[in-house]
């Protein structure tokens, strides 16, 4: 038998700890699957660049633990483990916001993801004695904010959810948008043969009344089916050829216009909701909410209640402890939820308390239900990208805040009054027409030359929030 030498004992003895090293690496190695949430034009798109932005080039994240005690060490894109949803394109969007002149992305309409590894020394001394290094892949994705309303239709019957949005269609304005295709509707019943001529009218006429809703100065949020109104690369497909009909007597019968629509409507639930969300949204540590609070104030009361019902809706079928169908379906379920009012920039830095108990009392409902489920919630105002300054001004003796920054269209930086906040309950006075108009603004000239992530309001907070613990 032959005794290797010290040259080769030493050598096993460097493999064996590199090994040691990989297994604890990997051990070191966590995923987080970020969900970002919101309905459309919530700020989603801005929001995950800006994430990514603020992560890989630093600078402007004060507040993150990781970053506050010198742990964080920095951060990189990485190829994504699901290989069958386009790349986030980061870059064409940070091209876009850093542009002369810059511009916003555009409106999101398909779905893309992106793992972002960020590496950072642990905060124990028990763990950096194991390794000095440790790594956290944090997943995201983005996708039209339309998808989010066909969420709550997976857990509907095709006569529940033709009840409920005939229902909802009593109501103005509603039944003024959806005028024609009521009009249509009452020209057939679900009685008559399945002719597909006929359920493609029936569907292109219900289209257009979503695209009405959606159009509508009440900027309705309840907009169901999603993909009607972004149908990705579905545009065509007999699946989205299908719309409400009222229960007929012979309750959708299989030899039926009725049985038609009905077939479809589990169709596009199996193939496309369920298959979207069951690949994106399940297995979600952790989650955030955007809302459009300031928007939706300058819509309306109308706005503000539909946009209400509709994230109660799609929040409600999420995994918020085991009663969701998300958790139900993988077992998995979301721990800490954070709800962000953005774009707060849009206001004077004194109206960011005032809008944050907004948001709060808005998701009041949605926030106490997930805490009751044991998940930790929390509710914050930011903005992914600070297009404005405040600034004081003095008017008739007053001091004024206002904000400094360039409106939507607009080529020069202006300063104006945006308005106030309400910090009560009686959001619409009833002697005032439009009590609100909050701008919007360029993102601003010069932004991201400085080499650090781009400007924000609160995004260290929400971000530790949201992955502080695995950093630590
Ligand atoms: N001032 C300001 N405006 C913002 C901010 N974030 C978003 N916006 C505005 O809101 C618009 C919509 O933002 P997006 O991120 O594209 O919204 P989205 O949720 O991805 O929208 P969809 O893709 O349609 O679902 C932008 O074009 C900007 O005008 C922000 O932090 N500050
Ligand atoms: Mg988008």
């Amino acid at each position: 038998m032959k005794f290797p030498n010290w040259n080769q004992l030493a050598q096993v003895g460097e493999q064996a700890l590199g090994q040691v090293n990989v297994i604890a690496g990997r051990m070191l190695e966590g995923t987080l699957r970020l969900g970002v949430t919101g309905l459309r034009r919530s700020g989603k798109t801005v929001f995950v660049t800006s994430l990514i932005d603020n992560l890989i080039r630093g600078g402007r994240l004060p507040f993150l633990d990781a970053v506050a005690s010198n742990r964080f060490l920095a951060a990189r894109l990485r190829a994504s483990p699901d290989r069958t949803a386009p790349r986030f394109p980061y870059e064409k969007y940070l091209a876009a916001l850093t542009a002369t002149p810059p511009h916003w992305p555009a409106a999101t309409t398909g779905v893309s993801q992106l793992r972002l590894a960020v590496r950072f020394t642990p905060g124990s001394g028990l763990r950096r004695s194991v390794q000095p290094m440790a790594t956290l892949n944090v997943d995201v994705i983005d996708y039209p904010g339309e998808w989010l309303m066909d969420l709550p239709m997976l857990n509907q019957s095709y006569r529940d959810w033709s009840a409920l949005t005939l229902e909802l269609m009593e109501r103005q304005p509603r039944r003024q948008l959806a005028a024609r295709w009521l009009h249509w509707l009452g020209t057939v019943t679900p009685d008559l043969r399945p002719d597909e001529s006929l359920a493609r009218e029936g569907a292109a006429l219900y289209t257009d009344y979503l695209h009405a809703c959606r159009r509508s100065q009440a900027s309705l949020s309840l907009v169901q089916p999603g993909h009607f109104i972004e149908p990705g690369d579905l545009a065509g497909t007999p699946l989205l050829a299908f719309c409400p009909l009222p229960a007929g007597s012979g309750e959708h019968r299989a030899q039926s216009l009725g049985g038609l629509m009905n077939e479809r409507f589990e169709a596009y639930k199996t193939q496309v909701v369920r298959r979207f969300f069951v690949e994106h949204f399940a297995r979600l540590d952790r989650q955030i909410v955007l809302v459009d609070v300031l928007g939706m104030l300058n819509a309306g009361p109308t706005a503000l209640y539909d946009m209400r019902m509709a994230l109660t809706a799609c929040l409600e079928a999420f995994h918020h402890g085991r009663a969701g169908w998300v958790s139900r379906l993988t077992g998995h379920e979301v721990d800490r939820v954070l709800f962000a009012a953005t774009k707060a920039d849009h206001v004077a830095a004194g109206q960011h308390a005032n809008l944050r108990n907004l948001l709060d009392m808005l998701v009041s409902e949605a926030r106490n239900a997930i805490r009751f489920e044991g998940a930790m919630v929390d509710t914050v105002a930011l903005a992914a990208v600070k297009c404005t300054e405040t600034v004081t001004t003095e008017h008739q003796g007053r001091k004024l805040a206002c904000i400094q920054g360039t409106p939507l269209g607009r080529q020069r930086p202006t300063v104006l009054f945006p308005g106030n906040i309400p910090d009560g309950p009686d959001l619409f006075p009833e002697n005032v027409s439009q009590p609100y108009r909050f701008l919007d603004f360029e993102p601003p000239a010069g932004v991201g030359r400085d080499g650090r992530g781009l400007p924000n309001i609160r995004l260290d907070q929400a971000l530790n929030f949201l992955l502080g613990d695995y950093l630590a």
